[in-house]
This record gives structure tokens, C-alpha cells and sequence, in this order.
């Protein structure tokens, strides 16, 4: 019987990606034995590879067991919480006497739980009484976040839940490798496929994702917009388009009609790359099919105009009528673990919890009561995530930061400027389970709970509030972050503000101070998640059922109607020349995890991918004599990473991709181009120029 063999499991949740697939943990912590969880939905026992390692983490030998600070002679050594939370308080006591509150900076992140973000996003506030905080999440989903507030007054990243995926007669998936980056994901889509569906990829590589495509648009990097609305342009001279939706349900068309009229498909040939037939074929497809479905990944997003390409998107699914009919829409597939929560709840610089602004006084006011502090005393709006790394050190005035859940050593554009930039710091603190790169630049690093050790919830690519459960208690001298948060504020005099019986009661504080707000969370309680396998947000009340499908009657904007936006394609911030000839993306791989803490210390996905592969298309790598394995130095105008070739057809010839999981002088970041968009902020990981140059 299932409920005896699993009498001492626990069902919790994989600790990396959005796709938060359902797993079950039993045995001891350091011989932690993993499954899928049949029972969860979402995955349906599916697992990928680092799910299925994820627990050999928790009892890795270099794991972080006790606080380090950093001694008269430079070095790391271990200490008592009581000492290094001592220097921390101190440090952040002394930065604001000197140089104002402003001057201490928090860095959180997209895989923190959502009362560990709610709780960093009232600590700043309140503890520290900081405008400066923000998270890795404006690297990930701002772009799309921002066009989702902006066309359909909501950034929910899924308006409907995956399992229309397979529903869907046509689905154009923009800039996104899901069977590598969540592939659990492809049972919806083979499900999609076996019930007749088709699906179009748009990629300037022919990846694993465009592999299994009917059809692939292997366009140039940076031209999303210009194939939507050559797309639009084919469907409103075809007239394939839904005059009735657009009337009733949209506003704003009359300007996207006369911009898409300057796309016709000779020009977005020449701009994207991909051929006027091929086009063709894509706007039949969707304006055909009775049910359609547009998704973006970061490809399309993480651009200096990621927000005009969304929007394009977007356009495209009004226009044929399909946002909020059954099986279509447009929806974006949020990337981090907790990425679609970590965005709700307050650690981004211009946001209070429930999704409200920071600026709005009657959400000041709605927050001031909850936490029962005064309105006043509440920051302003601060620096966006790559605006705050820049502005560390004396020159830009953060002197001192904060960084919980996340390796922006690794992970964040212009590495040489932000390593720069982080040992200009008076005084750098991070909580990580491992001495990530960040961590090594710290006076103090704490070490964390893992995720197999801690009670809180995530909220999934769907939207859908989920649990995750203790398994295993931490190992002793392991704070989990949100006591680490308690105690620290505790030693800033703020304990009143800071004091919780559990993760369930920072979470009823959540749901109070979410309450009203668009993504509230008021009438979702651990009990109705246990019971529900999960509770879509907005869910205002304890009645409520949750919302697993958005937009059914109208939009959350003022008007109660979608808005079109017109979009112009522009070139990328840096484009190929003679110095750089070539375009440069980067991208992920199936076996690594972001900047890679935690997956290049898993024997099994290291053996699988122990050092950056950079994808030259073979004619290329020919011209520079270069053969399948062959070291080579990536350069750009920023710096220069050495990486290793791998010859494939599958990449265009003018576009090298290379992953950025890897530190140091591996490490893709050194690379990249902090271009940012002029709305969401995020930088523009996906295009810039580069250089080969052989060893
Ligand atoms: N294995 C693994 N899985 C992960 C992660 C990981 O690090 N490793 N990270 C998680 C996170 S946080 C995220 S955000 C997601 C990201 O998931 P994805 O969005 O699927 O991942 P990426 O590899 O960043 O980018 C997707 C694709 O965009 C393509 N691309 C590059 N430039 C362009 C362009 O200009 N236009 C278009 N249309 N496409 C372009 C790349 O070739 C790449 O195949 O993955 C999540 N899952
Ligand atoms: N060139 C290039 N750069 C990119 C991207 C790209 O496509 N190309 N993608 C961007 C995107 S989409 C993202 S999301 C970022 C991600 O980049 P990062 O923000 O660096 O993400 P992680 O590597 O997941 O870093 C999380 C760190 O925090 C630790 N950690 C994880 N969970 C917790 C926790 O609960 N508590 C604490 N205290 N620590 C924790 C991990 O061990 C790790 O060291 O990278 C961005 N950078
Ligand atoms: S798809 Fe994502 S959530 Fe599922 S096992 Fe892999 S990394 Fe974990
Ligand atoms: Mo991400």
C-alpha cells in the first residue's frame, strides 16, 4: 500500500525550476532517496536529472555549516552566529550613520520561498529602512511582467493552467528550450501533438525544443519583434484576424494595424532571417487554428527590448481573439523555482507585498497598518537589480549589501564591472548553502537551510500556491533565512516587527498584507493547499476556490479591455561589426543550474557537463580552423571568456550561444552586454557582438 510505503516520505517540491514538480524524500539526509510524486499534477512523477540528484546537496561535503567572517589576515574563518550576526548588524549600523539609510543594499532572488521574500522585502523596509532593494528576478521575468501589466493589467506568467497546453491546436513557443530547461514540460506537448496539435518554435539555434517542432524559425537573435509583426502584418492582409474580439474585448488596434502594415514579409525576411514561405506558413497556421496559444521564454525577453517584444506577442494573440479562450492566450514561462512569487511580494524596488506599488499611498497605507509601522517611515521606490550593482562602492553610494539567494558574481551582465563593483563594498554579507563566488568576496557569509529543510510555500509557473515541507531538519549550526532574518533584525532593534511562531504565520501575514492587491493571496491557507494539491492566486477569501483560468469576463485594467501597443523593431544595443563579426546569446543547459552553486557540485550533472560548450555552426568554425573541442577565447568589448567549441549545423552561422553556468574566466557574464530595457530593466543577455579568437 502507497500511504504505508510512504509512511515517513515527505511530498515536497524539486528546488530549482518554476516547474516545481511534485517529489517525495525519505531515507536519511545524507542518503536521501528522491521520487516523483505521481500523485502531484503538475509533473506527474516526471522528473529531470537535476531533480533527481537535487538531494545529494543537502550532505555535501562543502556544504556551509557555520558562519565565516573574515579575519584581520583576510581570511574566511569559522565563527558563532552570535559574532558574525554581530559584525553584521554592525556593519549595517555603521553604513547608515555614515552615509543615510539608502547607502545598505539587499540582493534577493527568484528561489526564495514566498515568506522568505515577503519577509527580505519588509526587512529592507523596516529593518534597514532601505529604498535599495531588489532581486535576480529583473534578469529573469521583468520583461515579461512589465508588457503583462501594461496590455492585460496582470502579470500572472500562465493565465491558464499547463494542461491546456495539450489542448491547444497551434502553439508558437518565442525564444524558449523547454525540453532542456523544464522537461517535464514535453508530456503536455507531446499530449498536444498526439491530440493533433502542432507546434512552432522560434530560436536562432535548432535546440532539443526546436527539434521536436513542426516547424522551426531560426531567426537572428534580437529580431522578436520584427517576426511578430511580420506575423500580424500576414494576418491582417490574409484577414485572418477576429474583428468582433477586437472590438469588444481590446482597445488600441488602429495604431498596431498601421505600424504591422510597414512589416511586409520581404523586410522581416531581410531583418529576421527567416524566410518569407516559413512565415507565411506560421501565420496560417495561427490564424487557422481555432484554438492558439503564444508562449515566450527568456530568448524573446531578455532583450534592451524585451518589452516590445512581448507586447508584439501579445498583439499577435489579441488580434486573433484568443486571449481567454479555452486552450489559447498568451502566457510567459517563468524560470526560477519561486520566480512568479518572488515577484509578488515585495523584494523588488518598487514594490510592496500583494503586487502593489511602493509609490501608491493608498498601498502604503493598506501596509503601514498590517505591519503596523508608520506610513512615513516607508521608503521610496530604489534601484533596479543591475542599476544597484552599479551603484555599489563609494562612487555610486551602496556601501554595504546584503545578498540572500543569489550568485550575481556569476550570474549578472558585465561580470568584470560587477566583480569590480562588489569588492568596492565597505562591507558585503551573503546567506548561501555553499561559498558560492559571491560568498568568497564576503566579511560574513551565514549559512542557510536548504530547501529539503525548510515549511514555506512556492507559487509555480501557473500560478498555483504550492507547499514545500521539512524533510529533514537543518544540521546543526544551519539557521534557516528566515530566522536568520528574525535575528538579525532583532540586533537592529526592530524585533517587534520581526517576531514569528513559524513560516505559517509570516505566511498569514502575507495573505493579510496581500489582501486587495492583484495578486492576492488572502483566502489561500496551508490547509487549502494540502488539500487542493495547490491554490491558484487571486484567491480573496476563504470561500474562494482560487483561479486557475484568468480574463473569462474582461481584463484588470481600467477600462476592463486588453490594449494593444504599438511596437517598432529596433537593432540591438551592439550589433555585430568588423572588430566583432558575430552574434553572441547565452542560454542554459539541461544539466547546470543557473550559476551553477549547486549543480557543478553534483557528481553526476559535473560528469555530464564539467565546462562550457560554445555552439559554433561547423561552416563557421572552419573558418577560423577550429575543430569539435578545441579551447577558444570568446571577446567582446566587456572582457573575454575561454570556453570550448562544439561544431554543430544546428546553431545559424552567425550566431555563437554559449551557456553561463560557470565562474571565473569560463564564465559568459564576463562577456554580455548590460544594455537595459528603458521600462523592465532587464539587461540584454541575449544579443551582443563577439569575437573569436583560436588558441
Ligand atoms: N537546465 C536548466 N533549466 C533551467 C534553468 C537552468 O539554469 N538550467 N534556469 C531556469 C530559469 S531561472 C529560467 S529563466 C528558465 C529559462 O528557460 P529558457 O527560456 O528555455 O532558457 P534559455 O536557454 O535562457 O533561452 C531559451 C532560448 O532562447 C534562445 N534565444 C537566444 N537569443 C534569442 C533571440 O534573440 N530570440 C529568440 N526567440 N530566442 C533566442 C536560445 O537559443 C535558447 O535556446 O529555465 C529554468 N530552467
Ligand atoms: N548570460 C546570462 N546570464 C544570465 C541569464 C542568461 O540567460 N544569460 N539568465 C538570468 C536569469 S533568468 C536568472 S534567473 C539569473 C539567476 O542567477 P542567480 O541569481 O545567480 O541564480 P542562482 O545560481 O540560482 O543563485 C542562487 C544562489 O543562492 C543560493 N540559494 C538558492 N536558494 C537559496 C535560498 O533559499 N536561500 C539562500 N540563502 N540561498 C539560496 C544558491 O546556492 C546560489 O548560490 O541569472 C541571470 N543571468
Ligand atoms: S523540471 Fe525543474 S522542477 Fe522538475 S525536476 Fe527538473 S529542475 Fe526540478
Ligand atoms: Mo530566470
Amino acid at each position: 500500500m502507497a500511504s504505508t510505503e510512504f509512511q515517513h516520505d515527505t511530498a515536497t517540491h524539486c528546488p530549482y525550476c518554476a516547474f516545481q514538480c511534485g517529489m517525495r524524500l525519505s531515507g536519511p539526509r545524507d542518503a536521501a532517496v528522491v521520487a516523483g510524486d505521481a500523485d502531484f499534477p503538475v509533473n506527474k512523477g516526471a522528473l529531470c536529472i537535476k531533480g533527481w540528484t537535487a538531494a545529494e546537496a543537502l550532505a555535501h561535503p562543502e556544504r556551509l555549516l557555520t558562519p565565516l567572517v573574515r579575519d584581520a589576515g583576510g581570511q574566511l574563518v569559522p565563527a558563532t552566529w552570535d559574532t558574525a550576526l554581530d559584525r553584521v548588524a554592525e556593519g549595517f549600523r555603521k553604513t547608515r550613520t555614515d552615509f543615510g539609510a539608502d547607502a545598505v543594499g539587499i540582493f534577493g532572488g527568484g528561489s526564495l520561498t514566498n515568506e522568505k521574500a515577503y519577509l527580505l522585502g519588509k526587512f529592507a523596509r523596516v529593518a534597514l529602512g532601505t529604498a535599495n532593494i531588489d532581486y535576480n528576478g529583473r534578469f529573469c521575468m521583468s520583461s515579461a511582467a512589465a508588457a503583462g501589466i501594461r496590455a492585460l493589467g496582470i502579470d500572472r506568467g500562465l493565465p491558464f493552467p499547463l494542461e491546456d497546453i495539450a489542448q491547444a491546436e497551434v502553439i508558437l513557443l518565442a525564444g524558449s528550450n523547454v525540453a532542456e530547461t523544464m522537461p517535464p514540460i514535453m508530456q503536455y506537448f507531446e499530449a498536444q501533438r498526439a491530440n493533433g496539435g502542432v507546434l512552432v518554435v522560434s530560436d536562432p539555434r535548432r535546440t532539443k525544443t526546436a527539434a521536436a517542432a513542426d516547424l522551426h524559425l531560426r531567426l537572428t537573435p534580437g529580431t522578436d519583434a520584427a517576426l511578430a509583426n511580420g506575423l500580424l502584418h500576414l494576418l491582417i492582409r490574409d484577414d485572418l484576424i477576429d474583428h468582433d474580439y477586437i472590438r469588444e474585448r481590446t482597445e488600441g488596434f488602429a495604431r498596431v494595424r498601421q505600424v504591422a502594415a510597414t512589416y511586409w514579409p520581404e523586410r522581416v525576411e531581410r531583418i529576421t532571417g527567416v524566410p518569407e514561405a516559413e512565415l507565411l506558413q506560421a501565420a496560417r497556421l495561427l490564424g487557422r487554428a481555432s484554438a492558439a496559444m503564444i508562449l515566450t521564454g527568456r530568448g524573446a525577453e531578455q532583450q534592451a527590448q524585451g518589452v516590445s517584444n512581448v507586447l508584439s506577442f501579445i498583439n499577435l494573440a489579441l488580434a486573433l481573439g484568443k486571449v481567454s479562450r479555452p486552450y489559447s492566450g498568451y502566457g510567459c514561462l517563468t524560470g526560477q523555482g519561486n520566480g512568479q512569487g518572488g515577484r509578488e511580494h515585495g523584494q523588488k524596488a518598487d514594490q510592496l507585498p500583494g503586487y502593489r506599488l511602493i509609490a501608491d499611498p493608498a498601498a502604503r497605507q493598506h501596509i503601514a497598518a498590517v505591519w503596523d509601522f508608520p506610513e512615513d517611515e516607508l521608503p521610496g521606490p530604489g534601484k533596479s537589480a543591475y542599476e544597484l550593482l552599479d551603484s555599489l562602492g563609494p562612487q555610486g553610494g551602496i556601501r554595504a549589501l546584503l545578498v540572500l539567494g543569489s550568485n550575481v558574481a556569476v550570474s549578472a551582465p558585465h561580470g568584470n564591472n560587477i566583480r569590480e563593483r562588489l569588492e568596492s563594498l565597505d562591507f558585503l554579507v551573503v546567506a548561501d548553502f555553499f561559498l558560492s563566488e559571491t560568498a568568497q568576496l564576503a566579511e560574513v557569509v551565514l549559512p542557510a537551510a536548504q530547501w529539503a529543510e525548510e515549511e514555506g510555500t512556492m507559487t509555480n509557473l501557473e500560478g498555483r500556491v504550492i507547499r514545500r515541507r521539512r524533510a529533514f531538519d537543518p544540521p546543526a549550526g544551519v539557521l534557516t533565512d528566515l530566522e536568520l532574518l528574525e535575528r538579525l533584525a532583532a540586533r537592529l532593534g526592530r524585533e517587534q516587527w520581526f517576531t514569528y511562531a513559524s513560516p505559517e504565520a509570516v505566511f498569514d501575514e502575507l495573505r493579510a498584507a496581500s489582501a486587495g492587491g492583484a495578486a492576492d493571496y488572502s483566502g489561500i491557507t496551508y490547509e487549502k493547499i494540502e488539500a487542493n494539491q495547490g491554490v491558484f492566486w487571486p484567491c480573496p477569501s476563504m470561500d474562494h476556490p482560487g483561479t486557475p483560468r484568468l480574463f473569462a469576463y474582461s481584463f484588470p485594467t481600467p477600462s476592463g479591455k486588453a490594449r494593444f501597443h504599438p511596437v517598432l523593431h529596433r537593432p540591438a544595443a551592439e550589433e555585430p561589426d568588423e572588430e566583432c563579426p558575430l552574434y553572441l546569446t547565452t542560454g542554459r543547459n539541461l544539466a547546470q543550474y543557473q550559476s551553477g552553486t549547486q549543480t557543478r557540485r553534483i557528481a553526476e550533472l559535473d560528469a555530464m557537463a564539467p565546462e562550457p560548450l560554445a555552439e559554433i555552426n561547423t561552416v563557421t568554425a572552419e573558418r577560423y580552423g577550429l575543430v569539435d573541442g578545441d579551447w577558444l577565447t570568446l571577446q567582446t568589448r566587456r572582457g573575454a571568456a575561454r570556453v570550448r567549441a562544439r561544431l554543430t549545423d544546428d546553431i545559424r552561422p552567425d550566431t555563437v550561444f554559449a551557456p553561463f553556468h560557470w565562474p571565473n574566466e569560463q564564465s559568459a557574464n564576463l562577456l554580455t552586454n548590460p544594455a537595459l530595457d528603458p521600462i523592465s530593466r532587464m539587461p540584454e543577455f541575449k544579443v551582443c557582438a563577439v569575437r573569436i579568437v583560436k588558441e
